[in-house]
């Protein structure tokens, strides 16, 4: 049905974009079959290392006082100190707030306990039905990585999998932290060593190779540091393209960069201890041409590559750029990125993964953002309006599917 005005593409277009049910490519969740992996309920969400790192610096505590601390003395801390002691109008916090609004929770009590009363009444299988209903997402994409022992010890168990939970092969280890992690393959029965000759890459396409076909992952990824150059005379160089890229093309897996991260800046943070740097499209550039047949899906952490980023994706349709990443993840931001990328790439992107490590994440984390790419989509569409354009209902629900979901399964389908 043609729209009409400004008002009834307003109701369309926040009507599909809060009904459309969300491919989430990229989060730290897992299925129940890996036991307490999978986070959950107000005293997770309320650690979640956004928060330890906010809370440390407003109190005086040593780091090693934090981590001492049981999960809900961290959470009373945080609380009181993040909540209370402060007004939580940080992403991280209002992200807490939105979650306990949507289950229906009384936020104004400023409750903890009260909170916790919640959860407890609640299996793990009922809140993941719920959580995965209120944020609307129909399947979430897992971080899965064979070099954490607990996770490898469930592939090679009894692994039942969820449907709703795809996989992706992890591999930052193989490609960080050769020159240590060649150990682990050759423990693991591969017959490799810390140089790359000929035979070690193949036993390392073998390792590979075994993993997909035991994780049957929809892309391979990485998080890589902001020096992360390809080529170079480096181990990370040669294993990208004498090994991820051959497999990744043999296989139809996708290799996703995650690019940016400058791990540990505060090792006494732990996992809230890494920062960011600028890092180097023109090895993304170099890849997608050099391997036209090959598929990358490519997220950067920093605010400054990610014009770059969208004019290398103008160049090469075997690039699919996706989400807000971390330290992106936060409305003004997302708003400029998603602007930037709808100027320069139209309906061709995935605008926002959740990055949820939380399961309660994925409510706030698509709360937020369904309703700036909302308030950004019919910006767009009113600017096409006001030349004479008329667009059909039907044809925002098809650019609504496809940024939400369309695009990363159509790629993943693609052959170029
Ligand atoms: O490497 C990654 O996938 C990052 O998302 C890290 O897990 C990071 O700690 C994070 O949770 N970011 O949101
Ligand atoms: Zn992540």
């Amino acid at each position: 049905m043609k729209i009409q005005n400004t008002y009834e593409l307003r109701k369309a277009v926040d009507r599909m974009i809060d009904n459309i049910k969300i491919t989430d490519i990229h989060t730290h969740l897992f299925t129940t079959d890996f036991n307490d992996l999978l986070l959950w309920g107000v005293d997770e969400l309320v650690t979640y290392h956004y928060l330890i790192a906010e809370t440390m610096r407003w109190v005086d505590i040593s780091y090693d006082e934090y981590w001492a601390m049981s999960k809900q003395e961290q959470a009373d801390l945080i609380w009181d100190t993040l909540f209370i002691k402060n007004s939580p109008y940080s992403e991280a916090c209002r992200g807490v707030l939105t979650v306990l609004e949507k289950l229906g929770l009384d936020v104004s009590s400023r409750d903890l306990n009260s909170y916790r009363e919640y959860f407890k009444q609640m299996t793990v299988d009922q809140y993941i039905d719920k959580v995965f209903e209120v944020a609307g997402v129909s399947s979430i994409v897992m971080t899965n990585d064979p070099f954490e022992d607990a996770e490898r010890e469930v592939w090679l168990g009894d692994y039942k999998a969820d449907k709703r939970f795809k996989t992706a092969l992890r591999i930052d280890p193989l490609l960080n932290a050769w020159n240590t992690k060649y150990k682990c393959l050759k423990e693991w029965g591969y017959d490799v060593k810390e140089e790359l000759d000929e035979n070690t890459l193949k036993e390392i396409r073998r390792f590979l190779n075994d993993w997909i076909d035991r994780m049957n992952p929809l892309y391979m990824a990485a998080s890589l540091p902001p020096d992360f150059v390809v080529p170079e005379e480096s181990s990370r160089s040669k294993i990208v393209e004498e090994c991820i890229v051959p497999v990744s093309l043999e296989r139809n897996v996708p290799f996703a960069m995650m690019i940016g991260v400058k791990k540990l800046v505060n090792p006494q943070l732990q996992v809230a201890g890494d920062s960011v740097g600028k890092g180097d499209v023109g090895t993304v550039e170099y890849l997608c041409a050099k391997y036209p047949h090959n598929k990358f899906l490519v997220t950067m952490l920093a605010r400054e590559n990610q014009h770059e980023l969208c004019v290398a994706a103008r160049k090469f349709r075997n690039l699919l750029v996706f989400g807000c990443w971390w330290f992106l993840n936060n409305p003004s931001l997302i708003e400029e990125m998603t602007r930037m990328r709808f100027e320069l790439l139209g309906p061709s992107v995935i605008p926002q993964h959740s990055d949820a490590r939380m399961l309660d994440q994925l409510i706030y984390k698509w709360t937020h953002s369904r309703k700036i790419i909302a308030d950004v989509l019919f910006d767009k569409y009113n600017d096409i309006i006001a030349t004479g354009w008329t667009i059909e209902e039907e044809e925002i629900q098809r650019d609504v599917e496809k940024i939400f979901g369309k695009n990363f399964w159509d790629f993943l389908e693609r052959e170029f």
